[in-house]
């Protein structure tokens, strides 16, 4: 058992988040690994709401709120000023929504990615732009319902699968891409601590599962969170210097049915037993089973 110190929290109790907020338990857990020596630059979303409307803030450390598609630009910027400075120890750490990441920041996250920044972009996957009403994203699942994807006789939902994005980081050729669980806080914090040893680009996915935006309740957040990766749904995996070949599972599946993940979760109750069976065969697919 680990002996829990407050003093450890950077990102401190007294937010906003809603109840069972899996992004704010992905924070904390991110902020910890971290430490005090370094910045964070946190794009407009969710987490920027809860943690730092003025004048409160939940931060211990330097703190940047950025628009929603220029986290890695202003990163960038903040890590080339602390090394002209001669500072090489300060981390520049991004947080950011799924949205203001794989959707509208991702020209300048590519850019960043390109030119082997040295930043720990993390993107706290709810699959959704959940703070502006639940609207798709390319992190939306197969089927699921948002505000943006309506379940109706035609279209059921999403019509499109999750946009890969550990896949697309390591094909940029990045030093260190993975992605984690807010159900596996542990596996979280060692990819975290991993990351900030290595030099250049490093980009985490973070699974974080939001209430409201998923439909369930707020009690089973890490119950969901965990199921993703059981399931074989969500893979824990790290690929690093873009040597896809060789990635590396962190958790293995024991391959509970999709159906006990999906059912927990309203986003996903106008499933037919088809649309269940066909997740399913994708997941088969993908593990090669
Ligand atoms: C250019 C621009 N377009 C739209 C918005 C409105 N907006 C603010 S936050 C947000 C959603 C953020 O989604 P995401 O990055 O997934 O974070 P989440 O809210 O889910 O935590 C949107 C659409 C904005 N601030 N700027
Ligand atoms: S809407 Fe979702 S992501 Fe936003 S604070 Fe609530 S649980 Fe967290």
């Amino acid at each position: 058992m680990v002996e829990f110190k407050r003093e450890w929290d950077i990102f401190t109790s007294g937010h906003t988040a809603c109840a069972g907020c899996g992004a704010a338990l992905a924070i904390r857990t991110i902020m910890r690994a971290i430490g005090k020596d370094c910045i964070v630059v946190n794009t407009t979303s969710c987490s920027e709401i809860f943690s730092a409307c003025f004048p409160r803030s939940a931060w211990k450390v330097p703190y940047i709120h950025v628009t929603f598609e220029n986290g890695a630009s202003v990163a960038s910027g903040v890590s080339r000023a602390l090394k002209a400075q001669g500072n090489n120890h300060t981390k520049v750490v991004v947080i950011a929504g799924d949205g203001g990441t794989a959707d509208i920041g991702f020209g300048a996250l590519s850019g960043s990615w390109e030119r082997n920044e040295d930043i720990l972009y993390i993107m706290y996957n709810n699959g959704a732009y959940e703070n502006t009403g639940i609207q798709r994203s390319s992190q939306t699942p197969l089927y699921a319902w948002t505000t943006t994807s309506q379940i109706g006789k035609e279209i059921r939902g999403k019509q499109e699968p999750i946009k890969p994005m550990v896949k697309i980081a390591a094909a940029h050729g990045i030093p260190y891409a993975a992605s984690a669980s807010a159900g596996y806080l542990l596996d979280l914090e060692n990819k975290v601590k991993k990351a900030l040893n290595i030099q250049g680009s490093r980009f985490i996915d973070v699974l974080s599962p939001c209430v409201p935006g998923w439909k369930y309740d707020p009690q089973l957040t890490v119950e969901v969170a965990k199921l993703a990766v059981e399931t074989g749904l969500w893979k824990l995996n790290e690929i690093e210097n873009g040597d896809i070949q060789n990635e590396k599972i962190t958790v293995q599946p024991n391959f509970k049915p999709v159906e006990d993940y999906l059912k927990l979760q309203g986003r996903f109750k106008h499933l037919t037993p088809d649309e269940i069976k066909y997740i399913q065969a994708r997941v088969n697919k993908d593990w090669k089973r």
